[in-house]
């Protein structure tokens, strides 16, 4: 079993759950000084494991382990995180890639290992999800270089102070000839390995999403004066919308909808509000079951918005179809949980990972790590070191595997 490599993994995620953006809580959005300082820091423990390091165009670290042959296996995940995270989604993926690298040293595989440490998968900054592995992905709309922050800031300007280039993000990403796939371990987020008392499993597909900004503008309007009747307030036209959310996904089975964020404006105790800025994420296992979802929703806050005499906009950022992995890749972690004993698990993920963004260019598939209570976005995230342990075991199987498949003997 891989004990020491599994105690270096948590030792990691805990060193790295120390470099955030906020005093209290773990938050490393794209593009901040503490995603900086991750990066210096990993780069490190990828150089102790024999690998070569290099930042693309938005500022992914990537490392590299030379092999022979022109094929390379990609392994990894992504380093950002949400506000107030716990110490394991992504980071987990990236250390643990790692780990399996570092016991390579010195022993040469038939193809190289690259180990992507994405620089925004949570989209905490900008709303939309993969900007990291789209770039490498080779599939970035340079659309997205308008986007703008909570603070007005562009993502060209994000990526410029970042010390990427946006002019490079469109063509940047890896060349897809000679890739052998992309495996990526991450915790599950959901309850489905603790139900059956499993470490890891293995993940059929990733369901489709929405993320939308949503808005509604009214009157702003004095608290004490203005009478109830006629009131055009923003405020509470968002609130019946985020209701509709609710009651909606509720109804329709499989559907999953949240209301995230909100802002009102001008956002004080005794000021009707003049505006509020919601945003939604909508998933489902089917793309037009989703699509049909986003219309019915986007239809209501028209529907809403009119009612109440207020004004309303709705701004689809970004969507992501429903992802399969891919069969003959997963096949392969699944006989190396074999060779380990293991029964296997079959999860679809309600999470979206990078894997459904590195799908466009080479096979994807991933391994889930239980997680307590599938508790994940909160800092009570938590895995266990035996079960790290498992999942090390189970992708150096799949690496030799690989290799095997490469050079049938
Ligand atoms: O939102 C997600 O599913 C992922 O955590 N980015
Ligand atoms: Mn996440
Ligand atoms: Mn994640």
């Amino acid at each position: 079993m891989n004990d020491a490599a599994a105690k270096t993994v948590m030792e990691r995620c805990e060193f790295l759950s120390s470099i955030s953006e906020d005093e209290e809580g773990i938050c490393r959005p794209y593009g901040c000084e503490s995603m900086r300082e991750v990066n210096g820091v990993v780069s490190g423990w990828m150089h102790s494991a024999g690998m070569t390091t290099k930042y693309d165009a938005i500022g992914n670290l990537i490392g590299r382990y030379e092999g022979e042959g022109e094929e390379t296996l990609i392994l990894g995940s992504h380093l950002d995180t949400v506000r107030d995270a716990g110490k394991y989604d992504g980071i987990l993926g990236v250390m643990v890639a790692i780990a399996c690298v570092e016991k390579l040293v010195g022993g040469r595989l038939p193809f190289s290992i690259e180990v992507a440490a994405f620089a925004d998968e949570e989209g905490l900054r900008f709303g939309t999800t993969y900007l990291g592995s789209s770039v490498y992905a080779g599939v970035f709309d340079d659309e997205r270089l308008k986007l703008e922050d909570r603070d007005g800031v562009s993502l060209a300007r994000a990526v410029r102070d970042f010390g990427g280039n946006p002019d490079a993000m469109v063509d940047g990403g890896i060349k897809a000839d000679g890739l052998l796939g992309y495996c990526e371990v991450h915790i599950e987020q959901g309850p489905v390995l603790e139900n059956r008392d499993l470490p890891v499993g293995v993940v059929t597909g990733i369901q489709s999403q929405s993320r939308v900004q949503a808005s509604f503008t009214g009157v702003a309007g004095h608290a004490g004066t203005v009478p109830m009747e006629g009131r055009k307030d923003a405020l509470c036209a968002t609130a019946e919308f985020i209701l509709e959310v609710e009651r909606m996904a509720k109804d329709e089975p499989d559907a999953v909808a949240t209301v995230g964020e909100m802002k009102a404006l001008p956002g004080a105790s005794n000021v009707i509000s003049g505006e509020a800025r919601v945003s939604l994420d909508l998933r489902h296992p089917d793309d037009e079951v989703r699509e049909r979802l986003r219309d019915h929703l986007e239809a209501r806050a028209a529907d809403i918005a009119a009612a109440r005499n207020c004004g309303h906009s709705w701004e689809v950022r970004q969507e992501n179809i429903a992802v399969p992995m891919d069969e003959r890749l997963t096949g392969l972690l699944v006989k190396a949980m074999e060779s380990s004993g293991l029964p296997v698990c079959r999860i679809p993920s309600g999470a979206g990972h990078d894997a459904a963004q590195m799908a466009v260019l080479t096979a994807p598939a991933v391994l889930f790590v239980r997680c307590e209570d599938g508790i994940s976005h909160n800092p009570a995230e938590s895995v266990t070191e035996g079960d790290v342990a498992v999942a090390i075991d189970v992708i150096d199987r799949f690496i030799e595997l690989v290799a095997e498949m490469r050079n049938p003997t």
